[in-house]
């Protein structure tokens, strides 16, 4: 029996139709996942119930027992994922995670060298309609013209001109290995700190596909719901001497009561993440992404700095006449859901794009592997070079609705929630 559908039968729907959508379409956003049923049931816990501002054994409410140990399990949990010296949980989101650290060391108007977003940065990491750009000044490192990847001859030239207190390596659009101890060392060489948001990698760093910035940077933050596959959320990782100064920024500084049924979900998806199987899975999205780059490249489509290292990809799509959004509206309408990006050096603005980013993770948890990259290549190239043409966009999507049929995705909770 569900009470949702007898308490909120409009939202029960809105649900339902969620769940056919993630398993009817190809999820190929490079940020998203898919959960597996034991972190949704620790997040829709009766967690939920609880408030625990403070942190385990020191709260400001009574009660929290049970909390405590399941955010002891979580903190556990990640700071052995990722050998971390300190790790704290509550942070509601990366955004919440990255205002954290900025505030535990930065003041305003302080200066921090972060990557530019139209090379692949993050909103968080300094831009100006952001708190981290109207707060700090920002200055911004790109990509090698040449390599489309980064360039540390310029990194260094930029920290040694504006000896920014913070140095913010970590990409949300970029395909390639960064390389984290040439960031520390030029952190030594301006005596910056080195602040790294692995919100992306964060499952390929645990599986070791890619370096760990956690020996040479003194913060760390990632979501917890991306490669790592947990629910929607933050986390800090930083060395000793910065945990009170973390602690006390995400609470009291920024955040009130903690999300516990999060926290409790988070936990599980750490558990999961020790697994064997967890390492197989990440090593088959970077496989995906590989196999997808080069079908998409075969078939005349320009792939930024050449290919990928880790699960995602960018497609400048100007040779092609068309810009990233006609690009992601036109895929989305035939059940392939990408979004529009900026290429480096990008001519239109971030509402129009030459590019789009491709990413692997949630396609590789539903099993798909190889020979459907080259597949779901074909299906995008037919729709990509037949724009509009509605014979052509309803055959992709029949075939699309076939290759999900054959992985699918939900199918006991969706016949549950069909009841
Ligand atoms: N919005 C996320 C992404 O798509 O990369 C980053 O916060």
């Amino acid at each position: 029996m569900s009470f949702l559908k007898i308490a909120d039968p409009q939202i029960y729907k809105a649900i339902l139709n969620e769940a056919k959508r993630e398993h009817q379409k190809l999820e190929l956003i490079a940020s998203e996942n898919f959960v597996s049923e034991a972190v949704l049931e620790a997040q829709g816990s009766i967690m939920t119930n609880k408030y625990a501002e403070g942190y385990p054994h020191k709260r400001w409410y009574g009660g929290c027992e049970f909390v405590d140990a399941a955010e002891e399990i979580a903190v556990e949990r990640a700071r052995r994922l990722f050998g971390a010296e300190h790790v704290n949980v509550q942070p509601h989101s990366g955004s919440q995670a990255n205002m954290a650290v900025y505030f535990s060391v930065l003041k305003p108007k302080d200066v921090v060298l972060a990557m530019d977003l139209a090379c692949g940065g993050h909103l968080t990491h300094g831009h100006p309609h952001n708190f981290s750009g109207r707060f700090y000044n920002v200055v911004t490192y790109g990509v090698s013209k040449r390599t489309e990847q980064l360039d540390f001859d310029q990194i260094r030239a930029l920290a040694k001109k504006h000896k920014p207190k913070i140095i913010l390596a970590g990409a949300c659009a970029y395909p390639r290995i960064i390389d984290f101890q040439k960031f520390r060392k030029i952190c030594d060489e301006v005596r910056a700190f080195l602040f790294v948001d692995i919100a992306h990698i964060s499952g390929l760093i645990i599986a070791g596909l890619h370096p760990s910035p956690v020996p040479y940077a003194e913060f760390v933050t990632a979501t917890t719901h991306k490669t790592l596959r947990g629910p929607r959320g933050g986390v800090i990782m930083c060395k000793k001497e910065f945990a009170t100064a973390i602690d006390a920024q995400v609470f009291p500084g920024i955040q009130g009561g903690p999300l516990m049924h999060v926290i409790a979900a988070k936990a599980t998806a750490f558990k999961e993440a020790q697994r064997p199987s967890f390492k197989n899975y990440q090593k088959q999205i970077v496989k995906n992404a590989k196999a997808l780059a080069g079908a998409l490249s075969k078939r005349g489509f320009r792939i930024v700095s050449g290919g990928t290292d880790n699960h995602l990809l960018l497609v400048d799509l100007t040779n092609k006449g068309i810009t990233g959004r006609d690009a992601a509206l036109n895929l989305d309408r035939a059940g392939m859901t990408v979004n529009k990006n900026l290429i480096p050096f990008d001519k239109k603005s971030a509402a129009i794009t030459s590019g789009v980013r491709i990413g692997t993770p949630a396609i590789t948890t539903r099993g798909m592997k190889e020979p459907q990259m080259e597949t779901i290549a074909e299906l995008m190239s037919q729709i990509l070079n037949n724009l509009s043409k509605n014979n052509v966009v309803s055959n992709v999507k029949e075939q699309v609705k076939k290759l999900t049929n054959q992985f699918p995705l939900y199918k006991d909770l969706i016949k549950r929630m069909e009841k």
